[in-house]
């Protein structure tokens, strides 16, 4: 192997940054929170250029210090003296790794995986002076139409929930998303309720999270049918592929999933059972952009539409959107684009084209600053 002395790999080093949510705290059917966790590494190459990659969680710091001291303990020593640039190799590497044989495959391992495969393509795109959709093929469409989930969580009381949807429409969002997952009673109401108040124009999908069984799940849908649902996101458990075929057969809405799907094995359970409609991978909890990429193809190659999951909140992944033909909607979540050199902005409904060389994930001094946490 022939090694490019300019992106030889010279450092590896873990960061935590936790930023608070919008309010204080959010709610889906599993969980709330009041900090999204930014759990990533810088790697420093030898002339000096620093790429960052990171994962998404929600900021509990004893499990976000495992995820940095996998990156910095068990990938860190596999990368340096390493060629940035032999991002495929790499992949492989840590990814065979034997000494995360049984340890690894899926959780800690993948995320931090996922973080490091991020910041060797925020490395490669910032070595060719390029945003990284430029990297990827460039861009296959103009604009890349964003859907708005921070306005639509189970936390969020009736009235505020329809007034948030209401001005979210006005601010231009042509699609939106609300959590389901509590009562199947309750959650009609309010998708109901904001239906009716943005009219049929504007794709509204719901968010189950896991939380249902099949039958609750069906209940649901029998009557949710009768108000255009764009799709029905994590109706069942995660790795329910028998159970999510059986709703894709019964119910006339489209089936989305992915968000707990670490490798391409798990998408291609669900492909072969025809179990989703709308694929759902994410940079932050498979291994990086690498891995992605690899279910965007097949999604693509199964005329499947992909809307990425923004554990990123969409920092990587609107590179992705604007390069990859299957790529048909975004998630936005406002949360932390402000940490970011060049944050993932939605305008008018749409996202803003990236414009800085790299991948989106260079942190702003002032967000390293503000929202740092030790690593250990
Ligand atoms: C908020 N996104 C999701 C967020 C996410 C959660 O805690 O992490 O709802 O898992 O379903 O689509
Ligand atoms: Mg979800």
């Amino acid at each position: 192997m022939t090694h490019d002395p300019d992106t030889k790999i010279k450092s590896v080093e873990a960061f935590i940054l936790h930023v608070p949510v919008t309010g204080s705290q959010i709610a889906d059917s599993t969980h709330s929170i009041s900090h999204w966790g930014v759990v990533g590494v810088r790697i420093e190459t030898s002339s000096g250029l620093a790429g960052f990659g990171f994962t998404g969680t929600h900021a509990h710091l004893p499990s976000d210090q495992l995820i940095a001291r996998c990156i910095e303990t068990c990938h860190g020593p596999l990368l340096l003296g390493e060629d940035a640039g032999d991002i495929g190799r790499l992949w492989q590497k840590l990814a065979r790794n034997p000494a995360l044989q049984w340890v690894g495959r899926a959780g800690i391992t993948t995320l931090a995986h996922a973080a490091v495969d991020v910041a060797l393509w925020d490395i490669k795109a910032k070595a060719a002076q390029q945003p990284l959709w430029k990297l990827l093929g460039g861009r296959v469409r103009e604009k890349v139409r964003a859907y708005n989930t921070d306005i639509g969580w189970l936390s969020i009381p009736d009235d505020q929930l329809v007034s948030g949807a209401q001005r979210a429409a006005a601010d231009g969002f042509t699609g939106i998303k609300i959590k389901v997952g509590s009562s199947v009673e309750r959650d009609l109401r309010r998708l109901a309720a904001v239906r009716e108040a943005i009219g049929p124009d504007v794709t509204l999908a719901v968010d189950g999270n896991g939380k249902w069984d099949l039958a609750s799940c069906q209940r649901f849908c029998r009557a949710a049918e009768a108000l255009d649902v764009f799709w029905f996101e994590e109706p069942l458990w995660h790795d329910d592929v028998r159970g999510h075929a059986q709703l894709a057969r019964t119910t006339s809405i489209p089936v989305a999933l992915g968000e707990q799907l670490y490798t391409t094995d798990a998408f291609a359970h669900f492909f072969a059972q025809q179990a989703i409609h709308w694929v759902q991978p994410d940079t932050t909890r498979m291994a990086g952009l690498s891995e992605v990429l690899r279910v965007c193809d097949t999604a693509h190659s199964f005329r499947l539409p992909v809307a990425p999951h923004a554990g990123d909140m969409s920092q990587v992944h609107v590179h992705l959107s604007y390069a990859h033909p299957a790529c048909e909607v975004l998630e936005f979540i406002p949360w932390i684009k402000d940490c970011f050199t060049d944050p993932a902005e939605v305008i008018d409904g749409y996202f803003r084209l990236p414009q800085l060389p790299g991948a989106g994930t260079t942190p702003t001094p002032s967000a390293w600053d503000q929202h740092r946490k030790a690593t250990s």
